[in-house]
């Protein structure tokens, strides 16, 4: 058993060993569950990425989606991938670990992606009935040789494994923590928490957006979850999309 201290996050959990996806998963259940149901599974056979991208999820990893359904405008919805990003930051840290936000839903290790966040949801205009967070965390299991140039895991920082559960709980504990606060209306807090632990803020950056590519300097993100970039001639733009590569570096 899970000895757990959370009011709302991992009330209920669901292990499977195997499955596509815990987003998919999580999100035929959806309508059916309590908010702060968590599907968790050892191995994905076809973990999602945004736009039909893959995640390779081998066993060794946390690969885990939480069903919430807050009480509020769907405009907030952005702000649940940065407290997401907050709690796995603050995972990292009580093992030792210096983990970096890159927006959007990216988790560094020395410049390598250890973690991947996809938020996908149900919600009409103004109101949402379900959010579906998917976190992927590698932790012991082996980043695939095509992979090793962009991505690391926990035991490859560490040099050795540590146990998993003790991994999902300081996750379940931390984003209990920070769903609270993102409830509480504590906007302000988490943009500086995600500041603070930014990779891009102040950072002159390469986007490519479906339709263009952008350059410029990275110099905040917006309440509604989007980056603002000084372009050259000092105009701000705001981008709601996009891979994000930093220049320079
Ligand atoms: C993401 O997409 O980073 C979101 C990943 C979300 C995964 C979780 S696991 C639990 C839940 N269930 C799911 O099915 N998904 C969620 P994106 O920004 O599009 O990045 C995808 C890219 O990351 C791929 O194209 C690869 O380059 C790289 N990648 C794939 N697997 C990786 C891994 N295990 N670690 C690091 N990078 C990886």
């Amino acid at each position: 058993m899970l000895d757990l201290n959370t009011k709302i996050i991992g009330k209920k959990i669901i292990c499977i060993q195997e499955v596509d996806s815990t987003n998919e998963f999580a999100k035929e259940i959806a309508s059916q569950e309590k908010e702060g149901t968590v599907v968790v599974a050892d191995i994905q056979r076809r973990g999602k990425g945004r736009k039909l991208r893959s995640w390779v999820s081998p066993k060794g990893g946390l690969w885990m989606s939480v069903i919430l359904k807050p009480n509020l405008h769907p405009e907030h919805m952005p702000k649940l991938v940065f407290i997401s990003a907050l709690a796995v930051v603050e995972t990292l840290a009580e093992f030792g670990i210096e983990g970096k936000i890159k927006w959007p839903n990216d988790v560094l290790v020395n410049r390598k992606k250890i973690c991947g966040i996809l938020s996908e949801g149900k919600y009409s205009t103004d109101s949402v009935e379900y959010v579906v967070l998917g976190i992927g965390l590698n932790v012991n299991n082996e980043i695939p040789v095509d992979l090793l140039d962009v991505a690391i895991s926990m035991k490859d920082v560490l040099g050795f494994r540590i146990p998993l559960v003790e991994v999902f709980r300081s996750l379940l504990e931390k984003l209990d923590k920070w769903y609270l606060r993102y409830l509480d209306g504590q906007y302000a807090l988490i943009l500086e928490e995600w500041k603070a632990y930014s990779a891009v803020i102040g950072r002159e950056v390469r986007i490519v957006g479906d339709k263009e590519e952008i350059i410029g300097t990275a110099v905040d993100v917006s309440d509604d979850g989007s980056l603002i970039i000084a372009l050259k001639d000092g105009a701000l733009k705001k981008i709601y999309y996009g891979d994000v590569s930093l220049r320079f570096s």
